[in-house]
């Protein structure tokens, strides 16, 4: 359990980071603090108990989610390819960013960042929330086929669950892409990954099967996930206003 004072911290740390990275990157936004908001809003979550089984997230009480995806990286040569992503919610599958074996409008490897998803619903005790991705390569005639999928239904050397406290992670982008710690760089406080208790980011490896190759980079797909007790509270997340969704 976090403590009232440990989520003070929390809070002027992802402060400072939101100000450092204004500082750095000059983004419109920042004039306003209207990074605070929706950080605000983040630390203001009590905290839901939930385990990772296998990867697949499963609360021991209620809870929703939403679920962000926080970038794609994957070329075959120097050209992009594409990338699907989904999420499978107790038994039922959903769909938020566009048809999971649709490559052309389901991509996601694109500068375009989807939307974030809110589940409106609340979920009972034990049901579980695992995403899945899969990626394509080019065949004949402007076509693709599928290449590798991963979910995190399993547990799957495909996929690193990133959680509070954990070490960053140190995997060079393949091929002049960007590094994995870039796409969880508003995360990172004194080297380690700094996220609320009801946060996990997963990293997906979709480019290669042989994971040591210099090709599985793990930013193929990279998703954050969190939890709260209300749909409500998640609400007012989304609604606030962030440094990376301005
Ligand atoms: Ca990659």
């Amino acid at each position: 359990m976090k403590t009232k004072q440990s989520m003070t911290v929390f809070n002027l740390l992802r402060n400072a980071i939101g100000l450092a990275a204004c500082g750095l990157m000059a983004m419109p936004v920042c004039a306003q603090n209207a990074d605070v908001s929706r950080e605000e809003n983040l630390t203001r979550l009590k905290t839901v108990d939930f385990q990772l089984e296998r990867g697949a997230i499963v609360s021991s009480n209620e809870f929703a989610f939403i679920a962000e995806i926080l970038g794609s990286s994957i070329t075959s040569g120097s050209t992009p390819i594409p990338v699907t992503a989904h999420l499978r919610v107790e038994n039922s599958i959903v769909s938020p960013w566009g048809n999971f074996v649709d490559p052309v409008r389901g991509n996601v490897n694109t500068p375009e960042r989807p939307e974030v998803y809110l589940h409106p619903e609340i979920l009972e005790e034990g049901v579980g929330v695992t995403i899945g991705a899969q990626s394509y390569i080019p065949s004949r005639r402007g076509r693709y086929s599928r290449h590798i999928s991963a979910s995190t239904a399993f547990q799957s050397d495909f996929v690193i669950a990133l959680r509070d406290g954990d070490p960053v992670p140190n995997i060079q982008g393949f091929n002049d892409q960007q590094n994995a710690v870039e796409f969880v760089s508003d995360y990172i406080v004194d080297d380690h990954i700094r996220l609320h208790d009801n946060q996990v980011i997963y990293l997906f490896e979709l480019g290669t099967a042989n994971l040591n190759s210099a090709a599985a980079d793990f930013q193929d797909l990279v998703v954050i996930v969190t939890l709260a007790e209300t749909v409500e509270e998640l609400e007012e997340v989304v609604s606030g206003p962030s440094l990376n969704y301005d």
